[in-house]
């Protein structure tokens, strides 16, 4: 071999060594390819260049210094490969790890008042009652003179009633819409009636100044107390419990006469005597009576025909009873550590 031949095939293996060592520490695909151009590209490449010149050698010369070109050029052709593809593969690895876990679905959750109002009305529902509603701001009319309040009654006083101007006020129960019912609609007649009422109450553990209300009312021939107790007590014992004991105690509303208050057995202490049911084993459900015939009269339907019988609840202290809440003002703090626990209520 001549000495420049020697010399040819000497930088060769440098060149092969200085290649492997920069695609060795090359960590970008783009620095792969700008050792590809160096090494082996067509115009500028450096091992490219030897093999161009190669004819300018003698025929031995050829020969060795070619076989060494062809076979730098096909080892750094080797590494630029397995390289590339490491990193091609490192790159996707890291944009997609096929181990991580799926992003959690959001769920939302449903009020724990808006649960129970729908859960009541479903129940009375399967017993053919209608779920209507009808306006907050209302006349004094509907409110209380049709409902059979007599003129001076203390809840018309301002000190209990929202006004918004003479004769008009906000709601203070939903009874007006059973008044508005009773006008529109002819008997029979099987209505609920959920919705918001307000009221003068500062805030306090057990009062809000706003608040959801069921109503429920039924009119036809021959509708009596007996209609009543079967209804409310099915419903008692679809809602809290199949064996649940309910009660009636005699009370006085101005729309109802007989009138009752409606019990249930504690659910903490079944009877027992708790701190939530204040020791008696009964908490209070609803207030319920027969429709006193002036509220018909006020109303138009034929009062000798027909009779009825109306009930009222409060769902957000149903809703107290049930999730064990001691301050009616957690349902109005839009806490979403309280409500995410409803998440998979319905
Ligand atoms: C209650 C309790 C008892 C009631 C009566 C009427 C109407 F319009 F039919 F006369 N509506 N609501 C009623 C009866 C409401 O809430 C505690």
């Amino acid at each position: 071999m001549s000495g420049a031949s020697a010399d040819l095939v000497a930088a060769l293996a440098a060149l092969r060594a200085e290649a492997e060592a920069l695609i060795g520490a090359a960590t970008e695909r783009d620095v792969l390819q700008r050792l590809r151009t160096d090494y082996l590209g067509r115009k500028a490449g450096r091992v490219t260049a030897i093999l161009r010149d190669l004819t300018s050698l003698d025929i031995e010369a050829r020969k060795a210094v070619g076989q060494a070109a062809n076979e730098a050029k096909a080892a750094i052709e080797a590494l630029l490969e397995t390289a590339d593809a490491a990193l091609a593969a490192r790159a996707h690895a890291s944009s997609a790890d096929l181990t991580m876990p799926a992003r959690q679905a959001f769920r939302g959750a449903l009020h724990p008042v808006t649960l129970v109002v729908d859960e009541i009305c479903d129940i009375f529902r399967d017993l053919g009652f209608t779920r209507v509603t009808g306006p907050e701001a209302e006349t004094e009319q509907y409110n209380f003179t049709k409902l059979n309040f007599p003129p001076g009654h203390p809840a018309l006083d301002l000190h209990d009633t929202m006004y918004l101007g003479p004769g008009t006020l906000l709601r203070t129960h939903t009874s007006p819409v059973q008044v508005r019912t009773l006008e529109a609609y002819p008997p029979p007649i099987r209505v609920t009636i959920p919705g918001l009422c307000y009221r003068r109450d500062a805030w306090d553990a057990s009062h809000a100044p706003v608040f959801s209300q069921i109503e429920g009312l039924v009119v036809d021939e021959g509708v009596s107390f007996v209609d009543l107790k079967a209804a409310i007590g099915y419903f008692a014992r679809r809602f809290f419990a199949p064996g649940v004991k309910v009660r009636f105690r005699p009370s006085f509303f101005p729309f109802t006469e007989p009138s009752a208050e409606v019990d249930v057995e504690c659910q903490i202490c079944h009877g027992a005597g708790c701190p939530v049911c204040k020791g008696t084993g009964w908490s209070e459900i609803m207030g319920a009576g027969m429709v006193d015939p002036a509220v018909f009269e006020a109303c138009g339907v034929d009062a000798e025909r027909f009779t009825g019988y109306a009930f009222g609840m409060g769902p957000g202290r149903i809703a107290m009873q049930r999730y064990g809440l001691s301050d009616i003002r957690m349902l109005y703090d839009a806490d979403v550590r309280l409500h995410a626990q409803f998440v998979e209520a319905r």
